[in-house]
This record gives C-alpha cells, structure tokens and sequence, in this order.
C-alpha cells in the first residue's frame, strides 16, 4: 500500500487504536477512520486513478460518516465540497452547480432533497453506505498544494462564493490553533457545529483529528443535551459561537438550583471553552464565567483565513478584544487609501500567511479583488492597541451575522423580490440579545397585496436556509433613501432597533 501524502492521514497511522470520533450510538477509532476512508476513496475512484481535483458535493448527517466521507474525498484526489443538512433543495443546487461537482454523495435521510438535482444535471449519484463497503487497491499520491475543498460564504456580491482551501492552508490553519491552543492526544471535545463551515470542520473536527484527540459529535444543537454531556463527560474543550453560549446560559437559568449547581461543577473539568463567529457581548463572557467560572477564550477569523486573532491560552484574557496574531498570521489594519495605521486608529483588518484560502472558485475577478499587495481585506474594522485588536465592525452594512452565520442582505433581498407580493425591499441586520444579529426585512408591496410574517417565513423556507428567513417584518410605503436614490440601511436599521416601524 502507498503511503498518503496528506499529512492529517498519514498522522492517523499513529493513533491507530485510539478513539477518533463518537457518534451517536458508536465509537470509531482512528484505525476505522483510515479503513472506512479508503473504502470511500476506492468507490468513487472506480476505475480512475486520481480524481484530478473533480469535486465530491457530499450530505451527511453531523458525525463519524461526515469525517469518513471527507478523508475519503481527500485520498481520491478529490475536493471536498460539504453541503449543509439544512438547506432547502434551491440553495443545494446552486452550491453544486456553482462548484461543478461531478459525483454527488448522500446519506439516505438526505436523498430525496438531491436525487432530482443530480438527475436534472446528469451527475453520478451515491448514496453513502454504497461507499463504505469494503474495497482494495492503491491511492493516489497526494501533493499538499493541491485543492482540498471549497466552502460557501457570503460577501457583498449576492450569491454565495466559493473559497478554495488546500491542503496546504487547511494545514496551516490546523497547526496554528494546536500550537496557540496546546491540543494534545489527551483532549477530549464535544462537537456542536455544523459541518460546513471552518469554525466546526477545521477548528474543531480537524484539529481533534490532527491531535489524535477524542471528538464526540452531537447531529444538532440541543442546550440540554449539551449540559448532559458537560455533566456526564470527561471532556476538556468546548468550542462554539456566541449564541449557543447564550442558548447555554438560558438553559441553566431554567433549571432548578441543585441541578444548576451541578452543571456548574461539571465545568470545572474544562481546559479551555472558545466562542468565536461572531462578536461575544461582554454581558455573555460575564454570566458564562459567573456560572461555570470558565472565561472565555475569544478570537477572530473568517472563511477564508481561517484563525487570525486570539486571546490567549495562559495570560490574561480582555473581555471585548479579539487578542493579537495567531502563529504563523501577519494582520494589519489600513485606512481608506490602503495605508497601515498607527496603533490606536481603526483601519480594516487585513492579513497574511499560509491560512489565506487560495481563490474563489472560478471567480479569477473577485479573487483578484479581495486581495491588496497579497493581504486579503476582510472587510472587518478594528483597532490595535499594546498588541491587542478589538473588532469594531463591518465596513459593508449588506453582510449579517446571524447565530454565527454569515449572511448577505443583497441575497435575501433577490429572493425576496422574485415573491409575487413584493413590489420593493430592503433586508438589514439589527442588534439582538441571542442571535447576535436578527435578519429584518422592511417591504413595499404590490397594491392590494397583503404578506404576514409567518407566510412569508414558510415562503422563504422553501427558497433558502432557515438562518437566512428574515425574523421580522414590515410593510412600508416607501423605503429610506439618499439624494441619489439608494437605501439608507443605517436609518432603516436604526428604524428597526427603535421599534419605530
Ligand atoms: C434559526 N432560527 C433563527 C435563526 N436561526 N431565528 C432567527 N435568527 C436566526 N439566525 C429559528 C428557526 O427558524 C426556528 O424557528 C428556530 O429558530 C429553531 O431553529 P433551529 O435551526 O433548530 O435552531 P438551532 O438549531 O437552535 O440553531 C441555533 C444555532 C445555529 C445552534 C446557534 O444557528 C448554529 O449552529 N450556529 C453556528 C453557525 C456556525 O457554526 N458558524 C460558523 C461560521 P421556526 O421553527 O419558528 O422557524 S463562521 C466561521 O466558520 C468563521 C471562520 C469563524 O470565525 O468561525
Ligand atoms: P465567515 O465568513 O462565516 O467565516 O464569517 C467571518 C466573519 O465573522 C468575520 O469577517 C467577522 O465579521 C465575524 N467574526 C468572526 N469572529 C468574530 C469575533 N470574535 N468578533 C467579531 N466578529 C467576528
């Protein structure tokens, strides 16, 4: 058998028969994860030798088959490209056209949402447990600098683009956080995350993996759940985005005072709890401590950087600021003009490394468009200051962060528009206690037309992500706008913050 040339597997060898992941009801370990990937590997292979980079859209629920189906995508030469459990057949269409996937893998829950997708377009379909019967035969030899998958997020351009990782930058992002965060064989995680975006794939699941550490995945979110294995595990890491902290606080403010202390206690076992996607309200860092005597670790990054800013692991902590430079992280902060600041002036974060993802998929002008003298522009504004960075917020008013998704106003609004009811709209993110962000759309309609919030909300479900439905709603005559005709989003958001529409 040859040896892969991917880092992360070949690790694996090591770890044989230590646990990797537990799922619902089974233990794997790492010597299953490396059996039952290669099986993958060989399946879509068929009679090729490499996929040459063909791209592997795959559904699966959050668990062990998830990480199978993504080695396996890996060791075929393929890009992996993971679709989310909870968009609607639209939104999985797009993502498959738009990447060009070639095989389509699913995991039988999820069949019916893709079976006509890939028939309309004529692409080979699989369901996952055709692919982890047992197979022979040599892999291909994997450089590290080829494409290893790409992830959808939103920008300022409406529709979702898709930022390429390598296996390279993946490994960067990987070895980054393990050197900050000293992860160890020893650790044992509680994965809470979806599985499409870096906060739970690279953050969590690679770096357990990458470790030889134990990662336990919970299939959804649940805050009692969550509590039970806080309480019933030998866990040591806990990783997730603001909102689920405050999904965790108000749990525990439910339950009664005997159970409240013992869900207190069993926090004492944690090593290290991070929040990250979005910005943690100093009130959360503030109650979390108070009631698990955990301060949080907050640190900063996006899609297509992975990791750039970090408190620290030992050393104090600074409720409101981000920290400074991961290793192996160059971050900047420039003005309008694209000149560096000094310390103590805000400027837009930019940065640096082997984590910068490689392009967007098939976008060579907006990839050429992100980046400034080879720093890419997040398009999020700090201020540095002794070292450390606090994020003050977005240069773009179109992009929202909701429940640690990002999403951008300009796709909702196009969707909205295409609503027989809906003459004009206009989508802002508002200020909210628990989701960080809540999605409002302000509407002019049809003459005559009538649109509730609830018909609106089922409309939009059909159409996009749930995360993406806007949560509040009103009917105006006329939408704010400037001198030259364009919508004043600060006002209208403003209107919405003040409840005076
Ligand atoms: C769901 N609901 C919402 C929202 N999301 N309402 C308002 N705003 C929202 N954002 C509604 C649903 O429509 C439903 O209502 C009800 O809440 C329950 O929905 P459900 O899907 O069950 O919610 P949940 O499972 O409790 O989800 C909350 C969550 C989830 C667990 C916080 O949003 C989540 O997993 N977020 C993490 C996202 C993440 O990992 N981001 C990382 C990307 P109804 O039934 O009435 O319609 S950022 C990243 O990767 C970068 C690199 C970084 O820095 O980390
Ligand atoms: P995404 O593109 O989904 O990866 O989201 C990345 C965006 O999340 C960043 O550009 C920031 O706007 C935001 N973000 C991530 N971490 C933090 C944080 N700790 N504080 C504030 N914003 C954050």
């Amino acid at each position: 058998m040859r040896v892969s040339t991917i880092p992360l597997i070949a690790r694996a060898e090591e770890h044989g028969k230590r646990i990797a992941v537990i799922g619902q009801e089974t233990t794997f370990t790492y010597r299953q994860l490396l059996d039952i990937s290669k099986h993958v590997a060989l399946s879509l292979l068929r009679d090729k030798k490499d996929l040459g980079e063909e791209r592997v859209a795959f559904l699966t629920p959050r668990g062990f088959v998830y990480a199978a189906m993504q080695w396996g995508v890996w060791r075929a030469g393929g890009i992996a490209v993971p679709l989310c459990e909870i968009y609607p057949p639209a939104e999985l269409e797009y993502v498959i056209r738009d990447a060009k996937a070639s095989i389509v893998v699913a995991h039988p829950e999820f069949e019916s949402r893709l079976r006509h997708v890939t028939e309309n377009l004529g692409i080979r379909f699989l369901r996952t447990n055709e692919l982890l019967s047992s197979a022979t035969g040599p892999l291909p030899e994997i450089d590290p600098s080829r494409r290893a998958m790409i992830l959808y997020t939103s920008g300022t351009t409406g529709k979702p683009k898709g930022a390429v990782h390598t296996h390279l930058s993946i490994q960067a992002q990987v070895t980054s956080l393990i050197e900050a965060w000293k992860w160890t064989p020893k650790d044992y995680i509680l994965h809470v995350l979806p599985l499409h975006h870096v906060h739970g794939i690279v953050n969590v699941l690679t770096c357990a993996l990458w470790s030889g550490a134990k990662c336990e995945i919970l299939p959804r979110f649940d805050a009692q759940e969550v509590w039970g294995k806080i309480i019933d595990r030998d866990l040591s890491l806990f990783m997730a985005v603001p909102t689920i902290y405050v999904m965790l606080i108000a749990a525990w403010e439910k339950a009664p005072p005997d159970r409240q202390r013992f869900m207190s206690e069993a926090c004492g076992k944690f090593r290290l709890m991070v929040s990250g996607s979005a910005a943690l309200p100093v009130s959360v860092l503030e109650k979390w401590k108070a009631i698990t005597g955990q301060t949080l670790l907050e640190r900063y990054g996006m899609t297509e950087i992975g990791m750039a800013l970090s408190n620290p692991l030992h050393g104090k902590r600074v409720p409101g600021y981000v920290g400074s430079e991961l290793p192996g992280v160059e971050v900047r902060l420039v003005d309008d003009e694209g000149h560096p600041v000094p310390s103590g002036s805000q400027g837009e974060i930019q940065v640096r490394g082997p984590t910068v993802f490689l392009e967007y998929w098939q976008r060579p002008e907006e990839t050429k468009a992100a980046f400034s003298d080879g720093w890419f522009q997040t398009g999020d504004v700090a201020v540095e200051e002794k070292g450390i960075y606090r994020i003050l917020g977005r240069k773009s008013t179109d992009i929202i962060k909701t429940g640690g998704y990002k999403v951008s106003a300009l796709e909702i609004e196009e969707v909205l528009r295409t609503h027989p009811a809906i003459k004009e709209c206009a989508v802002v993110g508002v200020k909210d206690p628990e989701w960080g962000e809540r999605i409002c759309a302000a509407l002019i309609l049809e003459s005559g037309e009538k649109l509730s919030l609830h018909a609106l909300r089922a409309w939009g479900k059909k159409r996009l992500a749930p995360y993406k439905v806007p949560s509040r709603l009103v009917v105006l005559k006329d939408l704010p706008r400037n001198p030259l005709g364009k919508v004043t989003k600060p006002s209208l958001r403003q209107r919405f913050q003040s409840a005076s529409v």
